[in-house]
């Protein structure tokens, strides 16, 4: 077996997550490194499995720098295909699994993935694709066909990847309507992941619950990330369910619990119907969007426990994040991560502004990404030349250093933690029969946070609020659909033509 890992002796720091994995399985190969199904998995077993992936990778004729596909729900499978990645030296695509038909196409050929892993639920959304996809040479199924791509290709071979490759090209939905594939370097995720460790005090004796997806940013780059670089456990699941979260949380030996704010409202519902309490955890984790401060307190009355924010995006994983040690300030997403900055800026004069003053937020430091794949110029529009990256938040900084996010200079819904830019929906909708014009437009949600809502002028006046809803659906992820359609006899426009949301939505919410 031919293996180019670097053995290390000098005590420096890992320079990527697989690196540090690999160390990990070293120290304790026999622990337990993930618990799905019921079925524990050691790191030795993750090893083995992530180096026979990489070798079949290598067979199959993967180059460094290659681009693979992961569209994939959450599985043991999806963890060895995304370390069995890194160590062919491939890049990782991870793709949401709601995505369709025009996420799909963008994607995989704007990425130009060459393998992508799936699952036999998934593998005819591919199949629809596939004839526009020059690049694509394989998908993998997960079951029998994986298997036989394991088995076909003998030879042991990994790379160890340098911390200036690029990990994860991970895209981010855009106000182009077309999303960007962010590039995150190796050395930008095991950064930012040792500064996440250190400042929640993540250690091996940890066990995490973790039912977020593995393919966007809060489940992979926080929830594997961190467990496979301290040396920890995670409980993974297939997807959230409050009952069954419940119950884990009341009989099994969790320490973590990470969850966008849905996750936390619906844990709420289910302690209303339930009589015995939840057991103490060390740690519970929001972010994604914001945790309005009712849901803290409730929370806090009833779990006991208060919830720690932070703050996260796609093109920087983990940014700031209220202290482990001192106050969880409700509504505030706390300070920087060790090792990384944070300021607000004045939106017109991009000139720093006081603790107070409402500005944008922009961040800088070791975990920033290193730009857009294939997107020079957005690239540069989104740094300063010297390096700050403007997040497209708003918010300011209290005179103790707590930063509070008060809006958005990006035009983003937020549905229970999933992104969702109101153009992509209104492209899609443009071309649905009957529709003359289109404006899409994000409102207050109990369950969600926000809801997508949209306002239609029509063409044909025989066309249904179904009809409307199903053409999105066909075409785009299904909770970026539409939960409510208004027909309008005009969309509010203003001197240049451009449609006034504000407007829209203040009549939206009076029922004009
Ligand atoms: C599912 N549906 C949704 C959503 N999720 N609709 C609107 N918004 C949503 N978030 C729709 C489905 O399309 C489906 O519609 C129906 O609801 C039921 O689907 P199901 O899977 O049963 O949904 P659920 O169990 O209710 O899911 C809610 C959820 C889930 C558990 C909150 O959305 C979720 O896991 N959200 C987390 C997303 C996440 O990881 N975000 C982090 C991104 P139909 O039946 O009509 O087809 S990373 C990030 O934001 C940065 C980096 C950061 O800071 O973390
Ligand atoms: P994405 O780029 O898709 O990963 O989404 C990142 C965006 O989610 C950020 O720019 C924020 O708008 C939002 N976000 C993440 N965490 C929080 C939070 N704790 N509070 C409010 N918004 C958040």
């Amino acid at each position: 077996m031919a293996n180019d890992q670097q053995q290390k002796t000098d005590g420096r720091m890992p320079a990527s997550v697989p690196e540090a994995f690999l160390e990990r399985a070293e120290q304790a190969p026999e622990k337990i490194a993930l618990l799905f199904d019921g079925v524990g998995y050691s790191y030795r077993q993750l090893q083995e499995r992530s180096l026979a992936l990489a070798a079949a990778l290598h067979g199959s004729g993967l180059q460094p720098g290659d681009r693979v596909g992961l569209f994939m729900d959450n599985s043991p499978d999806f963890v060895g295909a995304y370390l069995g990645t890194f160590l062919a030296g491939g890049v990782v695509v991870p793709i949401n699994t709601q995505y369709r038909q025009v996420e799909l196409e963008h994607i995989l050929s704007d990425a130009g993935i060459r393998v992508c892993f799936t699952e036999p639920r998934l593998a005819p959304e591919l199949a629809r694709v596939r004839s526009g996809l020059p690049s694509l040479e394989a998908i993998i199924e997960t079951g029998f066909l994986l298997e036989g791509f394991l088995a076909g290709h003998g030879e042991q071979r990994s790379i160890m990847p340098s911390g200036d490759a690029i990990a994860i090209i991970a895209y981010t939905s855009g106000t182009t309507g077309r999303s960007k594939g962010a590039m995150l370097l190796h050395r930008n995720l095991i950064s930012n992941i040792q500064a996440v460790c250190s400042a929640w005090q993540w250690s091996a004796t940890d066990h995490l619950l973790l039912t977020l997806p593995l393919f966007h940013v809060h489940g992979l780059l926080v929830g594997l990330n961190g467990t496979l670089v301290s040396g920890a456990s995670v409980e993974l699941r297939r997807h959230f369910d409050a009952a069954q979260v419940y119950n884990a949380l009341r009989s099994e030996p969790i320490t973590m619990f990470f969850g966008v704010p849905t996750m936390y409202t619906r844990l709420l519902a289910e302690a209303e119907l339930r009589t015995e309490p939840p057991r103490p955890i060390r740690l519970y984790v929001s972010g994604s969007a914001p945790l309005s401060p009712q849901t803290f307190h409730t929370f806090e009355q009833v779990f006991g426990q208060p919830i720690l924010e932070r703050y996260g995006m796609t093109e920087t994983g983990m940014n700031l994040t209220n202290p482990y040690n001192g106050e969880h300030r409700p509504g505030s997403i706390g300070m920087p991560f060790p090792g990384q900055e944070a300021r607000v800026v004045d939106v017109r004069t991009r000139e720093p502004v006081g603790p107070g003053t409402v500005g944008e937020i922009e961040v800088r430091g070791p975990h920033v990404f290193a730009g857009y794949w294939n997107q020079p110029a957005a690239t540069a529009e989104s740094f300063t030349t010297d390096g700050w990256f403007h997040t497209g938040d708003l918010g300011f900084v209290s005179d103790d250093g707590y930063f509070t996010i008060t809006g958005r200079a990006k035009e983003l819904i937020i549905s229970g933690g999933y992104n969702i830019y109101p153009r992509e929906v209104e492209e899609v909708l443009q071309g649905c029969p009957g529709v003359a014009e289109v404006a899409i437009v994000g409102h207050p949600d109990g369950d969600l946070g926000e809801r997508v809502v949209a306002a239609v002028v029509r063409s044909d006046p025989s066309l249904t609020t179904e009809a409307v809803v199903a053409f999105c659906r066909s075409r785009l992820a299904s909770y970026k659909k539409p939960r409510e359609v208004f027909f309008v006899d005009a969309l509010p426009r203003n001197a240049l033509g451009k449609v006034q949301k504000h407007i829209l939505s203040a009549q939206l919410d009076s029922g004009e």
